[in-house]
């Protein structure tokens, strides 16, 4: 996020949670340079093009890419040596073609954002798409590992005074709670957003508790699909029908009020807005329980043919068990990804 704001040569994330622009820049350039990573997501990296990894930990060169040059050191001092021995060139016609393909993925991305969804199917985008408009720009977010890791880094703008924390090399579930309250203790000063998964929240309740005893005023936002998402996303994507990730949650708006804080349960596309305003102007911790599309789905920028048949073969077994009303709120929530694909 932090190399994100006022960049005018940004295309975006890359890697499992990215952007197509991303992945479609690092393929098609002459040369990728990686600055102190070397991307876990190793299907996303090209192969043709010659790359170039700089890190202070020489064990990482070279761990997920053929590399042309590997160069051990810190990336600061190792980028001023080697600057003086580059030749500028003038010719950006690569630069501005991907620049216009970003443009249009921005735009792609806001039609996910128009769709508000219906009643207890209220989509995600748009929960976090209001979220980001309504948050303060210096705001701390925190995201629980899941989807709402893709809603957050798809949907919240970096800003240079932002900041967002998730379990990124982990990949715990139920981070958001522990790192907002970890967040509201060092930064009193700072909003602090918790994007909880209904998996996430129900595996920490014990800490809504603490949120009240040192009286927090953490926001927690329940992006509430009564499923462990991205778990049952994973398992349609490799072909099987999901299982065992339906959640039977408990009233968390309930839970808070118990806790000794106020909550309240988000049915509705049109109260989305006027909620989060309550929960962000409220002087204190607030709970906000939204049931959001269990269906959602949020597709890798490049999507593999496996993973396509994957989905269907999973969709025909779901149809085979019975599940045809599945079936069906799944394709129609996600024709949206469909016109992505063409
Ligand atoms: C401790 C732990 N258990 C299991 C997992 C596997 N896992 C990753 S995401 C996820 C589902 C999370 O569900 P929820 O918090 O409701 O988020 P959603 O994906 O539905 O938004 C699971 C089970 C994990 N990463 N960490
Ligand atoms: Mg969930």
């Amino acid at each position: 996020m932090d190399i994100q704001p006022n960049n005018p040569n940004e295309v975006g994330l890359t890697g499992l949670l990215g952007f197509p622009s991303a992945y479609h820049a690092m393929h098609e350039a002459d040369v990728v340079v990686l600055l102190g990573t070397d991307f876990p997501y190793q299907k996303f990296m090209p192969v043709k093009n010659k790359i170039v990894q700089i890190d202070e930990s020489a064990e990482r060169l070279g761990r997920r890419a053929k590399l042309e040059l590997g160069l051990a050191g810190d990336v600061r001092e190792t980028i001023k040596a080697l600057l003086p021995l580059l030749e500028e060139k003038t010719d950006v016609h690569f630069l501005n073609e991907q620049l216009a393909f970003y443009e249009k993925v921005k735009e792609n991305q806001l039609e996910y954002v128009k769709d508000s969804g219906k009643e207890n199917a209220i989509q995600p985008e748009y929960v976090a798409h209001t979220l980001d408009r309504l948050a303060e720009k210096d705001a701390i977010f925190t995201v629980d590992t899941g989807m709402c890791c893709v809603w957050g880094a798809r949907f919240i703008t970096g800003t240079g005074k932002r900041k967002m924390l998730g379990s990124f090399n982990h990949g715990s579930m139920a981070n958001a709670m522990p790192m907002a309250i970890g967040a509201a203790l060092s930064h009193p000063e700072k909003q602090v957003i918790a994007m909880c998964g209904d998996g996430g929240l129900s595996m920490l309740l014990g800490d809504m508790a603490t949120i009240f005893q040192y009286k927090l005023p953490v926001k927690l936002i329940v992006f509430n699909n009564r499923t462990l998402g991205m778990v049952k996303l994973e398992m349609e994507v490799g072909g099987m029908p999901d299982n065992e990730t339906d959640m039977i949650n408990p009233d968390f708006a309930m839970v808070a009020k118990a806790m000794g804080y106020p909550g309240r349960n988000v049915h509705l596309p049109e109260e989305v807005e006027g909620a989060l305003k309550e929960c962000l102007e409220h002087n204190g911790p607030y709970l906000l329980n939204i049931f959001t599309n269990p269906n959602a789905l949020a597709l890798p920028p490049k999507i593999e043919f496996e993973q396509v048949m994957g989905m269907t073969k999973s969709m025909a077994q779901l149809m085979l068990g019975g599940k045809m009303d599945e079936v069906f709120e799944t394709v129609k929530s996600n024709y949206k990804h469909i016109k992505g694909l063409l």
